[in-house]
């Protein structure tokens, strides 16, 4: 059993999974597998992510079988992971490697850490599109006004959780939505009693494939926040 599990979703990248998997064995963690979730992305992300597993057991590229959509991606693959403490991040390098220790590191004191970009430590590497930035900002201020969360970055995507605090939410997580770090840190806080932190993280930009992000994407978190909200699943 791994202490750390990191579960990467994936659709589409597979020039970028070389580079993150080396990335990853390279910074200096020891007891980790690592769970590549895909769903049948047709520029064959999986077969990149076995040819560089070779007959290793600690790097796993599966097909997600939870229903189409990143969050039941990620729920999957936490229901995959072996270890004690999940890890979700992005496929497309935009997470940096980098950060991936710390943040580890901290979950091993708490029970949710959230990687943020808007905490000290954190931050943007390069000029970035003010559209992008502005989305993203207006996306977190309606998750305060409407969740009342208080995370400063509650769309980073890049977290870890405890397996015992993930389980003790697992069934109030509903399996559609983008966001499921959002969920989880709303379910958590709305429960009480867990020890929520945060970890500054540098974004970086897109260099292989492309981005997911869409008004459908946009419309469907505002329907994910109102639904939460509401207590509907
Ligand atoms: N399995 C799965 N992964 C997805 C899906 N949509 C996006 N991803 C992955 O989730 C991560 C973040 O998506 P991305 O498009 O980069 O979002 P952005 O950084 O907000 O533009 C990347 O690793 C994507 O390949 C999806 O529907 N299913
Ligand atoms: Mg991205």
């Amino acid at each position: 059993m791994a202490h750390y599990s990191i579960v990467i979703p994936t659709l589409n990248e597979r020039d970028n999974m070389a580079p993150l998997l080396e990335k990853i064995d390279s910074c200096g963690l020891t007891d980790y597998e690592v769970v590549v979730v895909d769903e049948h992305s047709p520029d064959g992300t999986l077969e990149a992510v076995r040819t560089y597993a070779g007959d290793r057991r600690d790097i796993r590229g599966i097909f997600n079988e939870n229903g189409r959509g990143l969050s039941p991606s990620i729920v999957y693959g936490f229901g995959q992971a072996t270890g004690e403490i999940l890890c979700c991040m992005d496929g497309d390098l935009q997470h940096d490697v980098k950060d991936l220790k710390g943040l580890l590191e901290t979950a091993d004191q708490a029970d949710f850490v959230i990687g943020s970009r808007y905490t000290s430590g954190g931050g943007f590497a390069g000029k970035w599109n003010p559209v992008r930035v502005l989305i993203s900002r207006t996306a977190t201020c309606m998750a305060h006004v409407i969740l009342g969360v208080k995370s400063t970055d509650p769309m980073s995507g890049f977290f870890a959780v405890r397996r015992s605090a993930f389980e003790a939410v697992r069934d109030e997580m509903s399996p559609r939505g983008f966001k499921v770090m959002l969920e989880l840190l709303f379910l958590l806080s709305r429960r009480g009693g867990f020890d929520i932190r945060e970890y500054g993280i540098t974004f970086g930009k897109r260099i292989h494939g492309k981005s997911k992000l869409s008004m459908k994407v946009i419309s469907d978190y505002l329907r994910m926040l109102l639904a939460l909200k509401a207590g509907r699943k």
